[in-house]
């Protein structure tokens, strides 16, 4: 029985690569243009891309079908990030087919690995926030909900980063130059939107008061799809991401009355808006440009989403809030709100109240900082000068709600009034996004169980106050097809193995793992993988960097943007303490530790990129100097983006989530890193603080103050001059980078951080955590001596933390904000 069916699989699996090969062969002749004998690994790849979209394409077009013929509501994530990476191995592995797209490219003489590497990272987003949209949408997919993602066609990327002398320097991030093969142009839906102009207060015939917007400029939005594949590729959503064009319509009055040149400069103007991604993680750039991006695409996207829902239920509005349901990424696509109101009441011609009605069924809003630089405000002379309607309407929204609820629960209360408009008076009066998000959203989560208790007590307690039903969580979670499936071949193949195939989409299956930690033979497998996912990486570094690393030394990462509150500066402080100890004392016994970084600086972020500068001098340094006998090597990646986090999880031993205890919202590289076996070393911050319940205490390393401890010191002074005094260590480092000694002939060329830590008053609690955080590393250098403790603990981090697929986050989200029901789709 069990061999007839075998036989049939593998038969199966041969047609499969037969017909894989006949098409990669077809399009690289009838798509490409070339031939086998003389294609480059790009057209092979693109020739690879088109046969795989043959698949995905049938995929899209039933699910469209179906979502349209069972007129499904649906979720639409508005986000104007989204880190997709690269997409090839993932559509590949969704479509169940890599396997046999490996033995194709093979029998056709090519190595997959090669034509993976021949894909752009698509980076049209910062960090954890734009990489949560990507694996969310994924997840969506995989679980069959119809949900549709909306953003920006960015036409350039994060910005790509190298060193030079040790300093980043930024280029364009050109993804597409050459054209992407997995975005499909839909000129059939295209929006145009307006923007600036003024508005005109009228009277109709029955004497009612209208308001009538007169745009400054009309502005184009062109919709690229980007197919997203379910694992089990059954279910093919949809990212729509627009791209702002000039608006033909408009310019041909001003080309036609001799306006040539004018013409030109508003289609540069137009083609602007979406040319570049800001390069801001968790600081607001405050542009109006930003602006005018934030409103094009919402409006654009409720302008489609409207047609796409007119098409079935013509101009009956009564199921527009059964049907639809719009995720706000942050408050950045806030104006959403607004603008749906607008559309409602000005252009449908409904009454306030009954639109209103309409927007809180269908806005909820997820919070992702609690940093005070990246909650968004606008200067109100700016919003009214782009968006002179919607100002209006924020007016409005703001005094109804003063009215209708702040007064009717603190009456006479002016202060709790200040606080809580939208409108925040001052020097400048700004329109506050987030008071907006809260007030016209029916749903407002945080993203891990601390950082929404913090929402509630410290950002918003008086909207809890008047609405307490209003406030949920959702902890993140990332894809484990893409962060452990595809990106950790081995170590998928040995779970397979251990707890069966269906752990992708079934994460806490590898909890079973747990039972056989202690297990000699798992171990050693276990370790082994890790080892030779480490020799892989040590041949990149090579690559890269031209340092060399061993792969037996301990495997330091730490990964994601650089800013002060998650403290790279801390884990320098740490390098320094060691590399003086060895000098000190030539004999120092450590285990041999490769510290691997990888982040880029927001360009105008001046301490962040001396951070960087100050981790590239003391690499250089410790890297070159005979008497550290490699104990210590200090490596920062370049260009650390999606694609080289494939590479540098599942090398990692241990995995660095030091922030300020109450400032990472989350986090998710924690636990992506943790599901690849390494061990964290962290502060009970954000999600760090889910890892340790699920881990259990003796598989993390935690240290450091905790969120009331940091709120406590900073209640009572503090004063980082005190742990410089008092810890010769410290001081003594801190002092070190004052010198020449790692910029010869320039001495105070690292006096930025030393200068940050004690007269710039050390804001990140830096100093306070530095013993903590070196009694931390030392416990996990003892770990690491004992290689059954080790992998004991390695492989109790892998079994454990089920919990933080993105397939639960959106379950949890459809359960507590989206009420959506799956929609299977028939192959
Ligand atoms: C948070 O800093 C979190 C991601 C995704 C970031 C990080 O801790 O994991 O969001 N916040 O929720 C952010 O980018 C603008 O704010």
């Amino acid at each position: 029985m069990k061999k007839t069916s075998t036989a049939k699989a593998a038969n199966a699996a041969n047609t499969a690569t037969e017909q894989l090969k006949e098409s990669i062969i077809k399009h690289l002749h009838s798509t490409l243009g070339t031939d086998v004998n003389k294609a480059s690994h790009q057209a092979w790849w693109r020739a690879t891309c088109a046969a795989v979209n043959e698949q995905v394409f049938d995929g899209l077009r039933n699910t469209q079908r179906t979502h349209y013929e069972q007129d499904t509501r649906a979720l639409h994530y508005f986000s104007l990030e989204y880190l997709m990476g690269r997409m090839f191995s993932n559509n590949l592995h969704n479509l169940g087919i890599y396997q046999n797209a490996k033995q194709a490219l093979a029998e056709l003489g090519l190595d997959i690995a090669d034509l993976e590497q021949q894909e752009e990272d698509m980076a049209l987003g910062n960090g954890g926030l734009g990489r949560l949209a990507a694996c969310f949408i994924e997840s969506l997919a995989t679980l069959n909900y119809p949900a549709v993602g909306y953003g920006i066609h960015y036409e350039n990327g994060l910005f790509q980063q190298s060193f030079q002398d040790g300093r980043q320097i930024e280029r364009p991030d050109s993804w597409r130059e050459y054209g992407n093969p997995w975005e499909i142009c839909r000129p059939e839906s295209v929006q145009e939107i307006a923007v600036y102009g003024y508005v005109e207060t009228v009277f109709d015939l029955q004497g009612q008061m209208k308001k009538v917007w007169h745009p400054g400029r009309i502005i184009k939005g062109v919709p690229w799809d980007i197919p997203i594949v379910g694992y089990d590729g059954s279910a093919v959503n949809v990212l729509r991401l627009w791209e702002s064009r000039a608006s033909d319509f408009f310019n041909w009055d001003v080309f036609n009355s001799g306006g040539y040149i004018d013409a030109a400069r508003e289609n540069v103007e137009a083609e602007n808006i979406s040319k570049v991604l800001y390069p801001n993680d968790e600081t607001d750039a405050g542009k109006e440009l930003r602006l005018i991006q934030q409103y094009f695409f919402c409006s654009c996207s409720l302008k489609d989403i409207i047609r796409r829902y007119k098409r079935r239920h013509g101009d009956d509005w009564s199921h527009f809030g059964k049907q639809v349901v719009i995720q706000l990424n942050d408050t950045h696509p806030a104006v959403a709100i607004p603008e749906l109101m607008r559309i409602l009441v000005d252009r449908a011609e409904m009454a306030w109240d009954d639109a209103w009605a309409i927007c809180q069924q269908v806005f909820a809003y997820t919070n992702h900082t609690l940093l005070p630089e990246a909650l968004e405000k606008w200067p109100l002379r700016l919003f009214e000068k782009v968006l002179p309607r919607h100002i209006e309407i924020i007016y409005e929204i703001n005094r109804r709600f003063l009215l209708e609820q702040v007064e009717m629960r603190w009456p006479g209360d002016d202060a709790k009034k200040r606080k809580l408009s939208i409108i925040e008076e001052g020097h400048e009066q700004m329109v506050r996004m987030g008071h907006l998000s809260v007030v016209g959203s029916f749903k407002v989560n945080g993203v891990a169980e601390i950082h929404s208790k913090l929402v509630k007590s410290d950002l918003f307690p008086e909207m809890v106050a008047l609405w307490p039903d209003k406030f949920t969580n959702v902890t993140n979670g990332v894809t484990p097809r893409r962060w452990l499936k595809a990106c950790n071949p081995r170590l998928a193949t040995l779970l397979d193995a251990k707890v069966g195939d269906d752990w992708p989409t079934d994460l806490k299956k590898l909890h079973k793992l747990a039972d056989f930690a202690k297990d000699p033979a798992l171990q050693d497998n276990f370790m082994a993988i890790k080892q030779q996912n480490k020799a892989d990486l040590a041949r990149e570094i090579k690559k890269l960097t031209r340092i060399e690393v061993d792969p037996a030394a301990l495997f330091d990462v730490q990964i994601k943007r650089l800013h002060e509150y998650k403290r790279q500066h801390l884990n320098l402080l740490h390098i320094l303490a060691l590399y003086r100890r060895i000098l000190q004392n030539p004999d120092y016994d450590m285990v041999p530790r490769v510290f691997l970084f990888g982040a880029k600086a927001a360009p105008g972020y001046k301490l962040a990129k001396e951070i960087i500068y100050a981790i590239n001098k003391v690499a250089d340094k410790i890297n070159h100097d005979k008497r550290v006998k490699n104990r210590i090597k200090v490596v920062f990646m370049p260009n650390y983006r999606v694609s080289l986090a494939e590479k540098m999880i599942p090398a990692a031993d241990v995995s660095e989530q030091i922030s300020t205890a109450g400032k990472e919202a989350s986090g998710t590289g924690n636990m992506k890193l943790a599901l690849n076996g390494a061990i964290t070393v962290g502060t009970l911050d954000g999600a760090n603080i889910e890892i340790a319940e699920e881990v259990g205490a003796d598989s993390i390393a935690i240290f450091g103050l905790t969120v009331d401890e940091v709120k406590a010191l900073y209640e009572s002074g503090y004063n980082s001059y005190d742990y410089y005094h008092n810890n010769p260590e410290l001081k003594a480092i801190l002092d070190w980078l004052e010198t020449d000694y790692f910029t010869p002939g320039k001495p105070g060329e690292l006096a930025a951080i030393k200068r940050s830590l004690l007269q710039g008053g050390d804001p990140y609690l830096v100093l306070a955590d530095f013993e903590s955080y070196l009694a931390a590393q030392q416990k996990v250098d003892t770990w690491y001596r004992d290689k059954a403790l080790w992998a004991e603990k390695a492989i109790l981090n892998t079994a454990s933390v089920g919990k933080f697929t993105s397939d639960r986050s959106i379950e949890d989200y459809v359960e507590r904000v989206w009420q959506l029901k799956p929609c299977q789709i028939k192959k």
